[in-house]
């Protein structure tokens, strides 16, 4: 086996809600505020509880593209990896390689912090509009390279929140529903 392992039983696509799963660290899709919204940003703070927007006021915002760790506070999973996605505008707007720079940011801290498993979210596909196949087009190649190069983070789980974006995910991992 490579020294990575096996990359197909690395990277997970699981159909539900991320504030359920115990896993080291889940991805929230945020805005640069980083003061919560709706969407997954609003499921993962009403998850955790008032001491994840307290610690995130402390943060200072966040810019498309980066990411910030937090704490888990009630959630099942230890810590939280904030990211901001690009807000959608048609696509000439560097939209794709802001996606891109979401993933590789969440990952680099994933392997800072030596966390084993994360659970992402399809980030930018909701409120800020980014077309769902594209996006998970880029996700799977920007983990698949990243983990083909990183021994950590062991396990990456696409966690989709309706069949479509699992239909997605698996047309862009190439494995059949
Ligand atoms: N678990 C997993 N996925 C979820 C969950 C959940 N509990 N809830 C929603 N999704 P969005 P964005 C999916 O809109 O497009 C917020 O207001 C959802 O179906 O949450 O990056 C922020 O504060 C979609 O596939 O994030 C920002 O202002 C995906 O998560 C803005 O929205 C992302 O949708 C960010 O927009």
């Amino acid at each position: 086996m490579a020294r990575t392992g096996a990359l197909p039983n690395r990277i997970r696509i699981e159909l539900g809600d991320i504030t359920r799963l115990t896993v080291d660290a889940i991805v929230n899709a945020a805005n640069a505020s980083l003061l919560g919204g709706g969407g997954v940003d609003g499921a993962i703070h009403r998850a955790a509880g008032p001491e994840l927007l307290a610690e995130c006021r402390g943060v200072g915002g966040c810019p498309p593209g980066e990411a910030r760790l937090t704490r888990g506070y009630r959630l099942p999973a230890g810590h939280v990896i904030h990211t901001v996605g690009p807000i959608w505008r048609g696509g000439d707007a560097g939209e794709p390689d802001i996606l891109a720079r979401c993933y590789r940011s969440c990952l680099a801290i994933a392997r800072e912090q030596g966390f084993q498993t994360i659970a992402v979210p399809a980030i930018a596909t909701g409120v800020y509009g980014f077309p769902r196949d594209r996006a998970a087009r880029i996700a799977v190649a920007e983990v698949a390279a990243y983990l083909a190069q990183n021994e950590i983070p062991a396990i990456v789980i696409f966690v989709c929140f309706d069949e479509a974006n699992r239909d997605a995910y698996n047309a862009a991992l190439g494995r059949g529903n």
